[in-house]
């Protein structure tokens, strides 16, 4: 691809300098990891789909008030944001027990907690994103205060509204990772909602079978993958033409 350098690559995805000030591009890959990428491995057409997922859920979420990243979608793997800082802290919101969750404190996979709990990791890939608390947050100054509070709130917010338009799809919302940016303008800073929601950082279960449509088919080995991104897509009435 005849492009300027990459500012960045991750696992799932590239980030190019974008084509207007202020904006960067995000190219999805077909790419996936788990494990802190001691698994890796490909499933077919992954990018297209999340690309398109997430210009699915950064629209519906910018037009209930969430402040976000996404500008417009470029094509089939790409879409054009504006540029932030990352604030380095993974936003984790539970509404079933799964994964982690229920690894850490010897709990039944499925049961559904009394509210959402929110967690917070902080992003270092050498250290494996430990989990971290809200002290730790601020006494080391990864987000002030009034951040942290913005951003507990935000996720509150999208986690209401997310559980209800996948309720609408028969599909459980089990949990979900978020990550925030800031935009400066001036002495002004605006926190939004950054990086992507896709199949890849939450756990979707069928509300009737409760059969996995995430990343766990990739990470289990369940097979399936590629039709489970495709399903989520699907009912999301975001399915691109083949
Ligand atoms: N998650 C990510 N990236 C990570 C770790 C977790 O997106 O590096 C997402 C998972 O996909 C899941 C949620 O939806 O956060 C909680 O993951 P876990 O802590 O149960 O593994």
């Amino acid at each position: 691809m005849s492009r300027k350098q990459p500012i960045y690559e991750g696992k799932a995805k590239i980030l190019y300098e974008g084509t207007e000030p202020g904006t960067i591009i995000q190219y999805f890959k077909d790419d996936a990891t788990a494990f802190n990428a001691q698994k890796r491995g490909t499933i077919a057409g992954k990018g297209v789909l999340n690309n398109m997922i997430t210009e699915f859920v950064m629209t519906r979420l910018a037009e209930i008030g969430i402040p976000t990243h996404f500008i417009r979608r470029i094509n089939m793997r790409e879409q054009l944001c504006k540029k932030c800082e990352i604030v380095p802290i993974e936003v984790v919101v539970r509404n079933i027990v799964a994964g982690s969750m229920a690894k850490r404190l010897g709990l039944e996979e499925g049961e559904r907690l009394p509210r959402p709990i929110v967690e917070f990791y902080y992003k270092d890939d050498a250290l494996g994103d430990p989990l971290v608390s809200d002290e730790h947050i601020l006494a080391l100054g990864w987000a002030s205060a009034e951040e942290l509070e913005e951003i507990v709130g935000m996720t509150l917010r999208v986690n209401d509204y997310l559980c209800g338009l996948m309720r609408g799809i028969g599909i459980k919302l089990v949990d979900f990772k978020l990550e925030f940016g800031r935009i400066w303008e001036g002495d002004f800073m605006q926190l939004v909602l950054a990086d992507e929601f896709s199949p890849d950082n939450c756990r979707l279960w069928d509300a009737v079978t409760n059969e996995k449509m995430d990343k766990d088919r990739f990470r289990r080995d369940l097979g399936g993958v590629e039709e489970a991104y495709q399903e989520v897509a699907r009912r999301l009435g975001v399915l691109p033409e083949s």
